[in-house]
């Protein structure tokens, strides 16, 4: 007995101090306190299901936003168990709920793959919590226990009776940890829906309390219902995507693929779910495979002849779509931002499966086999041409590199920290933007007439395009490759545009082209929104400027409608010069949208709808949504 209780108090201690390490250096275990940090600890939890779905025990995720700000995972799995753990005295839950790197994984035999971006699970969540509760269902049964700040305030008692089982945790983040404690349903909904493509079947149910809303993510066609989101109003050039799920050496690859008509190239992979954005050793493998089998097949077709080189990587990933799934038992994760997969032995493995399964594809379906390669070999001279007008435009611009474009009214400043572009739709209102701004830090460049739509044009024909080439001049950055942040002259580029349909399109033009040619403008935060007013409310001398449309309303309830005027604004164009200045433009009194892009598929999902090469659902979007778009955050 006397030895038990040392152990015990042992334990407790060691429990304290893992957990103090947590609230002492959140950082250290979920990334950050801001908003990314929040929601890991949502994902913590929802990792755990998943987890427990993929053992075969669960079909079935809730997870809820309440209205006090505290948010519940709910699972039909085994429930996590009860029993008392022999080595520390506590409960299995307990352990789980207060030792680090304990979430999960404790236990038996444990799972065979385990997700996670840091693997530390529940204690974590629990430790970054002002209250937690847990209920499990079990063997008949309903326990519950509930902690503070990580520390049990009531021992795990039975509360009732129970049919089936599973796991249900409720937390309240707690606001001495985060700096905002506001769960985002955009940043959970987008999650959510790739889990249910990566773990066909599952049945995901997300309700936000809050504002009443439920949805249902439940994808039976798994990987290949996710390669037909992301392709989604593309015209594809097969009609099937290209599936297959195999495993060897205790790795499981799953992978989907499809290819459409257009120039750009989608991969999206996965290790035990986590998104690998910086790709790693299955991506690598897939690649090296897909070039290996499409030039040995046009080889022994033919259709490549003796002394033609090689098509390359690029060429044969041109308007591909593709995502790949790898669960590996212990996944190394590498690089910048730990999303790159480093386990070496993947790369063979996934080298050789695709290089089979892949080759077999070919062989049985030689019209589509066909396809790809002529695809490829159109990409190959796309490119060379490509190649020399890009060699062109670099050699003019060493040559212009003092001569800034005639539209742009440049900034008198030259500090790229303090100075701004303004990108102004049309003339007239670019007019009136450059004599009410402040000439010292605000440049303007007016945009007329028609931005190209670089989804639909390679590379040769952007730079052939004169809105395009003055604005890749007056940023001073390069593109594509040859693209340099340092280089910019401005540190905000502001997209200034009407709030109508017209204006929306042409700042996703716009957004479409810094997405795919100046990637880090808009990871880095360059690119703005102005919000321009909607209405003007005025009486006598008196006047309001509105943005929104229940700002309207609610003036007018304030204040009684009789005797103000209002005038709906329809275009930058109906102010003047101090009226722009004083609502859109004055660092002082205006607001900016800041353009983020906070993931990858959701970026080209939107673009998918609203750039697609079919124009009749992209113009149905933007007329329908237009109020999104406008507060676009890509
Ligand atoms: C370890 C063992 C068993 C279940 C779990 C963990 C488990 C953990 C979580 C976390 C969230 N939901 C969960 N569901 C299950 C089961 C052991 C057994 O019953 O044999």
């Amino acid at each position: 007995m006397e030895q038990q209780h040392t152990e015990y108090d042992a334990s407790q201690i060691q429990v304290l101090e893992g957990l103090e390490a947590v609230r002492r250096r959140p950082g250290m275990y979920i990334g950050s306190t801001g908003s990314r940090g929040l929601h890991q600890l949502v994902f913590e939890l929802v990792d755990n299901s998943i987890d427990e779905a993929m053992a075969g025990f669960c079909t079935k995720i809730d997870l809820t936003i309440h209205k006090n700000g505290s948010l519940t995972v709910t699972d039909n799995g085994r429930g996590i168990p009860v029993d008392t753990h022999e080595m520390t005295g506590l409960k299995a839950v307990e352990v789980a709920l207060t030792m680090l790197h304990a979430g999960g994984k404790f236990g038996g035999d444990g799972y065979k793959v385990a997700g996670g971006l840091h693997g530390v699970g529940l204690s974590v969540v629990n430790a970054l919590s002002e209250w937690l509760e847990i209920k499990i269902k079990r063997d008949g049964k309903v326990y519950q226990q509930r902690y503070q700040k990580g520390v049990k305030v009531t021992e795990l008692k039975v509360i009732g009776k129970a049919s089936g089982s599973g796991t249900q945790v409720t937390f309240m983040p707690d606001r001495d940890v985060f700096e905002d404690t506001n769960f985002q349903s955009e940043i959970i909904r987008r999650r959510l829906l790739e889990l249910s493509f990566l773990n066909r079947g599952i049945k995901i149910v997300f309700t936000d309390e809050r504002i009443n809303s439920k949805e249902i993510y439940r994808h039976n066609g798994g990987l290949v219902d996710f390669i037909r989101y992301l392709n989604k109003n593309k015209t594809v050039i097969h009609n099937k995507p290209l599936y297959f799920s195999v495993e060897k050496d205790e790795i499981q690859l799953e992978i989907a693929m499809q290819y459409n008509d257009g120039y750009n190239e989608l991969i999206l992979s996965y290790a035990n779910n986590i998104h690998t954005g910086e790709g790693g050793t299955h991506e690598i493998g897939f690649k090296t495979a897909l070039t290996r089998v499409v030039n040995d097949y046009a080889r022994r077709f033919n259709i490549l002849k003796e002394g033609d080189s090689n098509l390359s990587g690029e060429d044969i990933r041109e308007g591909l779509t593709a995502v790949i799934s790898v669960k590996v038992l212990e996944p190394q994760f590498e690089g910048q931002t730990k999303t790159k997969l480093g386990n070496t032995e993947v790369r063979g493995i996934v080298d050789s499966l695709v290089a089979e399964n892949l080759s077999a594809y070919l062989e049985e379906n030689p019209t589509i086999a066909r396809r790809i390669v002529d695809k490829a070999l159109n990409a190959f001279r796309s490119r060379e041409a490509a190649r020399k007008a890009r060699e062109l435009t670099r050699r003019k611009n060493a040559l212009e590199i003092s001569s800034l474009p005639g539209k742009l009214a440049d900034c008198s400043l030259k500090d790229p920290a303090l100075c701004e572009l303004y990108l102004v739709e049309g003339d007239s209102a670019g007019g009136s933007a450059k004599q009410g701004r402040d000439r010292r830090s605000q440049a303007i460049l007016p945009l007329r007439g028609k931005i190209l739509n670089v989804e639909k044009a390679r590379l040769d024909k952007i730079l052939n395009n004169e809105e395009i080439r003055t604005i890749i001049t007056a940023l001073g950055t390069g593109i594509g490759d040859d693209f340099n942040l340092d280089k910019a002259r401005y540190h905000k580029v502001i997209l200034m545009a009407d709030a109508d349909v017209d204006g929306s399109h042409i700042r996703t033009l716009l957004l479409t082209f810094f997405y795919r040619y100046m990637r880090p403008l808009i990871t880095e935060g360059y690119i703005y929104i102005a919000q321009p007013p909607l209405y003007k409310v005025y009486r006598g001398k008196e006047e309001h400027y509105l943005y929104k449309e229940e700002e309207l309303e609610k003036f007018l309830k304030d204040h009684g409608n009789k005797r103000w005027q209002v005038q709906r604004y329809k275009g930058l164009g109906e102010m003047n010069a101090e009226q722009l200045w004083e609502t859109t433009m004055n660092p002082e009194t205006r607001t900016l949208l800041r353009v983020t892009l906070s993931d990858a598929i959701e970026a080209d999902a939107i673009f998918n709808i609203l750039m697609g090469h079919r124009v009749e659902p992209r113009r149905q979007f933007i007329q329908q949504h237009a109020h999104e778009v406008r507060n676009l955050d890509i």
